[in-house]
């Protein structure tokens, strides 16, 4: 096809590219420039097949004619509202419509513009929330190895991705890490949830043990570990959190960023998994990726522990500028209700057989030596190219993209997320192509 002029740029060099090898991108850049449900146009007219769903974010797809609406009828109408102090309808009803779809007992909801915010106002919540209790000494926060909260100093504090962490210096005081749950040796090509590794929880009690349990605040993991490659929990090991969290009084977080909105088949992995935690931070899904927004849901319990003092009174002195937007609202509604409506998160649920089927189908591809999956999310992880880490897997993305396929890689691992409303022959097209990119690679 020939070649879209106007969708090409003629220079590349003041765009710094983030997470991106720029100097690789701009020998050989990788532009899209429109997209419609599974698929992205490219600059020289390819049709790629979205297997991402964005960076996990589009989970209705692309162009999807509510949402694209809203956001037209929302910018025409009211652009801009002030978020301290004055408040605009959409957020109030952006803020209820998302505690309908969330687990009963997360009553309200703190709006932020993306997933670090929403972690960074989690952490601070929990901290302000002690401290309005009269336990202000609770300041240790306890994250995981290989958790991945954004790239804020909060939650590269509590993040355990060593590359995203040890280039930015002493990062926050007061923060341990539990073990990591990735088991390769017992759990190596588990269908969903593997059967080893809730002993790994029983770490938090020893952390606790070590500083007293009435130092720390809170405890904060992804529910199932997107980023560092497709990490599930064991069986027993999330309720075994919540179980030492309530013990000592320690509030617990689910990072919610990638496992909201349908990606496990349910609405939130706190369905999916039937643990609760005292916070949930989102992002991605909630506006499906199409306008930046994230929000952090809390128990009433914790809202209310900030519900003092004279009425006059900021209770929790935190915000942004674009908390609660009013076209951010607008896409968010109107992705909660196309979800609703496409009935997306029991499509998820129903694919979820024959995804990890077809996922599975890989194991006796050259090179593969473990695969993970649940709900319609799955990883395929490679031997690592001796003496050079993560070049097999991105020589896979780029063979991929070459085909017409859109993957993620992180370290030796490709991730596949596609949007909810994949076909099977959609499937089909996905793992065939990596097959084939993975039988000739090296
Ligand atoms: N928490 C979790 C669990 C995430 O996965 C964030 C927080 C940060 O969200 P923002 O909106 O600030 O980027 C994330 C983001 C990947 C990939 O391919 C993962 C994320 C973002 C981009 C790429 O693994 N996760």
């Amino acid at each position: 096809m020939a070649l879209d002029r106007k969708n090409v740029p003629n220079d590349l060099s003041a765009f710094w590219m983030p997470f991106t090898a720029n100097r690789q991108f701009k020998k050989a850049p990788r532009l899209l420039v429109s997209a419609d449900r599974m698929t992205y146009k490219t600059a020289d007219g390819r049709e790629i097949l979205d297997g991402t769903a964005g960076l996990w974010c589009c989970n209705a797809g692309h162009n999807r004619p509510k949402i694209v609406e809203a956001i037209r009828a929302q910018a025409g109408e009211l652009d801009y509202a002030p978020a301290f102090q004055m408040g605009h309808p959409k957020a109030f009803e952006m803020a209820s419509a998302l505690r309908d779809m969330a687990p009963e007992g997360m009553e309200h909801v703190f709006f932020t513009n993306s997933g670090s915010e929403s972690v960074e106002t989690a952490l601070k919540i929990a901290l302000a929330y002690h401290r309005a209790r009269g336990e202000g000494q609770r300041t240790r926060l306890i994250g995981r190895e290989k958790g991945y909260h954004g790239v804020n100093f909060g939650g590269i504090s509590v993040g355990g991705i060593v590359t995203n962490r040890k280039f930015f210096g002493t990062l926050l005081a007061g923060v341990d890490h539990l073990p990591h749950t990735h088991l390769p040796e017992q759990n190596a090509f588990t269908r969903g949830q593997p059967e080893h590794g809730a002993y790994l929880a029983d770490d938090l009690e020893r952390i606790v043990q070590l500083h007293g349990p009435d130092t720390i605040a809170a405890v904060i993991v992804e529910p199932m570990s997107g980023s560092a490659g497709v990490i599930l929990p064991p069986k027993g090991y999330l309720e075994k959190l919540r179980e030492i969290c309530t013990r000592h009084g320690i509030l617990l977080i689910f990072d919610e960023v990638i496992t909201g909105f349908g990606r496990l088949g349910a609405s939130f992995a706190v369905e999916h998994f039937g643990v609760m935690p005292d916070m949930m931070t989102t992002a991605k899904g909630l506006t499906n990726g199409v306008i930046p927004m994230g929000a952090v849901l809390t128990t009433s319990a914790i809202h209310d522990a900030f519900m003092q003092g004279p009425e006059h009174m900021i209770e929790l002195f935190h915000g942004y500028t674009y908390s609660g937007n009013p076209i951010a609202c607008a896409a968010g509604l109107a992705t909660l209700e196309t979800y609703r409506e496409e009935g997306l998160f029991e499509r998820a649920a129903d694919l979820a057989p024959y995804w990890e089927a077809a996922l599975h189908s890989l194991r006796d591809v050259k090179n593969v030596i473990d695969i993970r999956n649940m709900g319609l999310i799955g990883a395929v992880e490679l031997a690592p190219l001796p003496g050079e880490p993560t070049k097999r897997a991105f020589q896979a993305f780029l063979d991929c993209f070459e085909k017409g396929i859109l993957i993620r890689t992180t370290g030796d691992t490709i991730a596949m997320s596609p949007p909810l409303i994949i076909e099977k022959t959609d499937i089909d097209r996905l793992i065939g192509t990596l097959r084939d990119v993975l039988e000739k690679l090296d």
